[in-house]
C-alpha cells in the first residue's frame, strides 16, 4: 500500500547515543544495538474508524524512536501492517451498510492524512493483509507440515479452521507462551477472551491456542488457498509481514500495551515457529490513552479524533506536543486543558525563537524584539534533549530541557530550532 509523505528532518551537528528502551519481555532496559540499520515493526490500524489520539500516541512513540536512531547515525527500516480484513471491520461495515473494502480504503486514507499532518515518519513497507493472503496461507501450510498447527472441524463452514499449537511450538522453537507478556495463565485466559481470542472453542488442544486461518463462512469474504478457502487469523499477519520485510530477530517490535497479549505474544510465537529464531530483540509497548474515564477505543466510541481536531483548526504540532508531554509508557487521560497547555507552550517557544540574536537591530519599537537571545550554549540544551530521549524516550524531560533553553535564551537559535524539529518533530520557525 502507498504510505504517506515523509516529513523533512534537518541534520543537526553532533549525534545521539544508541537509545535504551524498556523491554516488556525482560521487564528491564535494553540497548538494542541495531548494527548499521535499525529494523522496526509497529502494528498498524484496523481501518474501521478514524485515527484517534490513542493511535496517534502509539505511532508518535515509535516515530520518536526513529528520530533518535537517525540522529545516532543509524539507517532505519520500518514496516507496518494494515489489518484490512478482520471481524471488527466486517462488523462495522455491516452495521453501516457499506462494503468492507470501501470502509477500509476510506479509513486508510484518513489515517494517511492524519499521520502526514502530525509529521509521523512513514513506514518503508506499508502492507495490507489483503496484499499477502497467499503468503499467509503458505506460512499456515509450513506450520501444518511442521506439526505446529492443527485443523479444527467447523459446523458452519465447508472447510476446517486452523489453530496454532502453543505447546508444540514451545517445544520446537525459541519461544514459550508468556515469554513476552509475563502474565499468569488466568490473566492470559481472561485477556485472550476479551481481545479477539476464543478460549471456549471446542476441539482446540489448548484454550489459548490462537486461530491461524478461518474457513470461509457464508457472507464473509474469503480467498482460495492451499489451506482451503478462507481468511487469515489476526496474529499470523504480523508474523508474515514482519519476517518478509525485516527478517527475524529484528531490532524492535512495537505497539500499544493492549497488544502485548495475546497479539504480540502470538505473533512472536508464529514467527519463531516459522523461522526458528526470535522475532525481535526488544518488545516495546506504549501506554493507553483514556478519555472520559475509559480507554479511548473505537469499540466504546469515546474518541478524540485527530481529523476532528485538525478541522477545528488545532495546530498538529500542538497535538504532538500535548502527547509528548507524557512519557510514552504512561497510561493517562486526554483533556482539553492539556491541549490548551500545549498550544500555549508552542506559542511561547515560537515567539522566543522569532526574536533576533543578541546585537541585531531592534525592529521599530515592538517590545517583542527588545529582548535579545541569551548566551547559554545551545549545544548544552541539545545535549540534554538527546540524553533525555536516548533514555527510554523520556520526552517530558526533553521538553523540560527545551523550556529552560527557551526561558534563558541560547547563543545559537538555529541549532535549537533544528534539534527540536529533528528530534521532537516540532517546527518552530
Ligand atoms: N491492527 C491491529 C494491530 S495488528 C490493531 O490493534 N489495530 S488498532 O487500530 O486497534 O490499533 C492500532 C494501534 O493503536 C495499536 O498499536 C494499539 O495498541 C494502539 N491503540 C489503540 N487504542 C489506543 C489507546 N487508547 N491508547 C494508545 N494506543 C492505542
Ligand atoms: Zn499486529
Amino acid at each position: 500500500m502507498r504510505a504517506w509523505p515523509a516529513p523533512r528532518i534537518p541534520n543537526v551537528a553532533g549525534c545521539s547515543t544508541t537509545p535504551r528502551l524498556y523491554d516488556t519481555a525482560t521487564q528491564g532496559m535494553l540497548t538494542a544495538e541495531p548494527g548499521g540499520t535499525a529494523r522496526l515493526y509497529v502494528c498498524g490500524i484496523t481501518p474501521y474508524d478514524a485515527t484517534h489520539i490513542g493511535h496517534a500516541n502509539t505511532y508518535l512513540a515509535f516515530d520518536t524512536l526513529q528520530r533518535v536512531w537517525r540522529d545516532a547515525g543509524y539507517r532505519v527500516h520500518y514496516a507496518q501492517n494494515i489489518t484490512d480484513i478482520d471481524d471488527p471491520l466486517l462488523e462495522r461495515a455491516t452495521r453501516d451498510g457499506v462494503h468492507w473494502r470501501d470502509l477500509a480504503d476510506e479509513q486508510i486514507e484518513l489515517f494517511r492524512q492524519d499521520m502526514a499532518s502530525l509529521g509521523i515518519i512513514p513506514p518503508d513497507d506499508y502492507v495490507a493483509v489483503t496484499e499477502v493472503i497467499a503468503e499467509i496461507a503458505e506460512a499456515c501450510c509450513i506450520l501444518l507440515d511442521k506439526g505446529l498447527a492443527y485443523r479444527v472441524p467447523t459446523a458452519d463452514a465447508v472447510g476446517d479452521d486452523l489453530y496454532f499449537d502453543n505447546r508444540a511450538a514451545a517445544d520446537a522453537s525459541p519461544w514459550q507462551l508468556g515469554d513476552e507478556s509475563n502474565l499468569d495463565t488466568d490473566t492470559m485466559l481472561a485477556l485472550f477472551g476479551e481481545r479477539g481470542g476464543d478460549p471456549e472453542r471446542p476441539g482446540k488442544r489448548n484454550p489459548l491456542d490462537p486461530l491461524l486461518w478461518r474457513a470461509a463462512r457464508d457472507g464473509e469474504p474469503s480467498w482460495p488457498s492451499r489451506v482451503g478457502e478462507g481468511r487469515p487469523g489476526w496474529h499470523i499477519e504480523c508474523s508474515v509481514i514482519a519476517l518478509k520485510h525485516l527478517g527475524h530477530d529484528f531490532t524492535v517490535q512495537g505497539g500499544g500495551s493492549d497488544l502485548a497479549f495475546p497479539h504480540h505474544e502470538m505473533s512472536a510465537g508464529h514467527a519463531a515457529a516459522l523461522s526458528g529464531q526470535p522475532l525481535a530483540r526488544v518488545y516495546s509497548h506504549a501506554g493507553m490513552i483514556a478519555y472520559r474515564g475509559e480507554k479511548m477505543s473505537k469499540s466504546l466510541g469515546n474518541l478524540v479524533l485527530v481529523s476532528a481536531l485538525r478541522e477545528a483548526g488545532v495546530d498538529a504540532a500542538a497535538i504532538r506536543l500535548a502527547l509528548l508531554s507524557h512519557h510514552y509508557r504512561d497510561d493517562w487521560e486526554w483533556t482539553d486543558a492539556q491541549l490548551a497547555d500545549a498550544v500555549a507552550r508552542l506559542q511561547r517557544w515560537r515567539a522566543a525563537v522569532a526574536r533576533p540574536v543578541s546585537g541585531a537591530e531592534p525592529v521599530g519599537a515592538d517590545p517583542a524584539y527588545a529582548a535579545p537571545a541569551g548566551t547559554e550554549p545551545a549545544t548544552a540544551a541539545v545535549a540534554e534533549l538527546r540524553a533525555a530521549l536516548a533514555d527510554d524516550l523520556d520526552t517530558p524531560r526533553a521538553i523540560a530541557a527545551i523550556d529552560r533553553a527557551i526561558e534563558t535564551g541560547v547563543d545559537d537559535t538555529e541549532l535549537l530550532v533544528d534539534a527540536v524539529d529533528a528530534l521532537l518533530g516540532i517546527r518552530l520557525a
